[in-house]
């Protein structure tokens, strides 16, 4: 422990605290741009600086180390103006085209101009480089006009997720953000995944919006249109509308999504059910007939293009399970479809991800069950949250409301999904119970819960011994294959999320700004609520989920049935 004085006050922190922490510990906060913790720590916006007793200049507060005895001030007149001015200068090179920003009212610099008072938006205004915006991705647009240059999102494409296919171009004036050599993003081998999104700042980053699209197909007569909703979601859309962090929505959801005018309001969370009965039905048919492992999910769509880009050679090992998202659409069309009586080119099936990469799974080849797209539309949580904003739905007054039949039903193991870990918890559950034919005693696999960036667990099932690994964040999935290529790691059943802490931390939620992510993990807020929502279930184990049960009845046959696999299972491409 160190004890420092901030603005007078005496405070005693641990000794390795930045004075951003100390300061945030003594209930002030310290103004940041680029600084987002364990992320994006390089000191360099200035937004930050404070006064330090003794110091020759300004300390930026994010990266510079308490020390016994320090004083620190963090708010004169001297510190007040250079923070001003240094938004004055951001502002200088930023389109402030703010009516229309899809950031307005959560952008980071917008609020910090109206507390710092910058009422002359142009003051150093000059001639600016114009950029053209990126749309060659199908999940996202980069529009560089808006850049600030924090780099945040550069640091989250290399440091989090191993893929680094953007960086700063250019020098001085001409600096900005992009790929080599000015390649479109969709050329390159971005997985799609929209970690960047979450972490940008302002509107330079933001996912394709496909709302108009949704509205227009609820408005067309001629089309019976079904909505799944994936397990995270309903642990973030509440932020969107000013909730805590984690608070559960699943009623208020459903309600605005039959309000919206949805035909029906199903749940991903009955296809991550069936994945289940699918994923462990392969898991254990390769562990006794010799197949290929360790068995590696495949839900994941930004991991799997991972997989597909940097490490093709692991492409046997992933599970030819389609994710639940396209299970979900895949027997929409048929199954669905098939018991209304509608045809399946008049259904169309809107998915609500987390993600972004579900925006590209969904143009995946050999994901038409029915002979047409088995999802027609994937938005995220934060675009079913405009859509909502727009239709005048009242959020907070709406009622809590069910899911509709028969794939609405759902279990906890289907709900965990949206966590790390959750996976494997959910295949372990019926994985035991199909292996020892007896009943688990207890249902919590609490190895490979948590926010841990790579988990390991081995467990005894009947006379044998099963290990498992749980990875997220795509820079822990290619250390954990370059070990298992290299012989120092050996599993055989994996669960890879593309996303650091999983799908409740996709690139798809509702952005939360550094001020709050510096010093709350939302990753394992979120996951909380996800597990609580779980352990208040009275069904915990996909094999006993009902509805699942009488799909397989009424007509798939059984798990890794040859029609089983025509509909839910696909193959991967190098
Ligand atoms: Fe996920 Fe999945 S859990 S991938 O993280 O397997 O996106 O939530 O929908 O498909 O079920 C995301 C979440 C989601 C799929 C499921």
């Amino acid at each position: 422990q160190v004890t420092l004085k901030i603005n007078g006050i005496s405070v005693t922190v641990p000794k390795d605290y930045t004075i951003l922490q100390a300061a945030h510990d003594a209930g002030i906060e310290i103004p940041t741009l680029c600084y987002l913790k364990d992320i994006n720590e390089i000191g360099a916006c200035r937004m930050c600086v404070v006064e330090v007793k003794g110091a020759r200049s300004m300390a930026a507060a994010c990266v510079h180390p308490v020390s016994e005895g320090m004083e620190v001030v963090t708010n004169s007149p001297a510190i007040l103006k250079a923070r001003k001015t240094n938004l004055e200068l951001v502002l200088s090179t930023h389109e402030r085209k703010c009516l229309s920003c899809v950031r307005s009212g959560d952008c980071e610099l917008q609020r910090l101009c109206k507390e710092y008072g910058v009422d002359d938006e142009t003051k150093y205004a000059g001639d600016n480089q114009h950029y053209d915006i990126d749309d060659s991705a199908p999940h996202m647009f980069r529009d560089n006009n808006k850049c600030i240059l924090c780099r945040r999102c550069v640091a989250a494409c290399k440091n989090n997720q191993g893929v680094a296919v953007i960086g700063p171009n250019e020098r001085g004036q001409a600096t900005h953000i992009g790929c080599a050599f000015e390649t479109p993003l969709g050329e390159t081998n971005c997985v799609n995944c929209g970690q960047c999104i979450t972490v940008c700042p302002t509107g330079a980053l933001g996912e394709k919006d496909s709302t108009d699209e949704v509205f227009a197909a609820i408005a067309d007569p001629t089309k019976h249109v079904v909505v799944q909703t994936a397990p995270s979601v309903r642990v973030a859309l509440g932020e969107a509308f000013g909730m805590p962090v984690g608070t559960n929505v699943e009623g208020k959801m459903a309600a605005a999504l039959r309000r919206l005018g949805f035909d029906k309001v199903f749940d991903t969370d009955f296809a991550a059910d069936l994945t289940i009965m699918e994923e462990a039905n392969e898991f254990l048919d390769r562990f006794k007939n010799g197949g290929t492992l360790p068995i590696i999910t495949s839900c994941s769509p930004g991991w799997v293009k991972f997989c597909e880009h940097f490490f093709p050679e692991f492409i046997p090992n992933l599970s030819s399970c389609k994710s639940p998202q396209q299970m979900f659409g895949a027997v929409t069309k048929t199954y669905y479809a098939q018991k209304m009586g509608i045809d399946p080119k008049d259904i169309v099936c809107v998915s609500v991800m987390p993600c972004t990469a579900k925006k590209f799974e969904i143009g995946r080849e050999d994901q038409s069950a029915a002979g047409v797209p088995d999802v027609d539309i994937a938005i995220t949580t934060r675009e079913l949250a405009r859509m909502i904003k727009r239709a005048g739905l009242m959020f907070d007054r709406l009622p809590d409301e069910g899911f509709d039949d028969p794939l609405g039903e759902s279990t906890g193991a289907g709900v965990i999904f949206g966590a790390t870990g959750g996976v494997m918890e959910a295949a372990l559950r019926t994985a035991v119970e199909t292996l020892t034919g007896e009943e688990l005693g207890k249902l919590d696999f609490n190895d490979v819960r948590g926010t841990k960036g790579i988990k390991e667990a081995s467990y005894k099932i009947g006379n044998i011994e099963v290990k498992v690994a749980v990875c997220s964040g795509l820079a822990n999935a290619k250390k954990l294959l370059t070990d298992i290529k290299e012989g120092r790691a050996n599993y055989h059943f994996i669960e890879v999320m593309a996303c650091p802490g999983g799908c409740v931390n996709g690139g798809g939620q509702p952005i939360q700004p550094a001020s709050l992510r510096n010093f709350v993990d939302i990753r394992e807020v979120r996951a909380k609520t996800i597990y609580e929502l779980d352990a208040s279930m009275p069904l915990r184990k996909s094999h006993a989920n009902p509805s699942v049960q009488k799909l397989y009845q009424e007509f798939l046959g059984e798990p890794g049935s040859h029609k089983a696999h025509e509909i839910l299972h696909t193959s991967y491409v190098e």
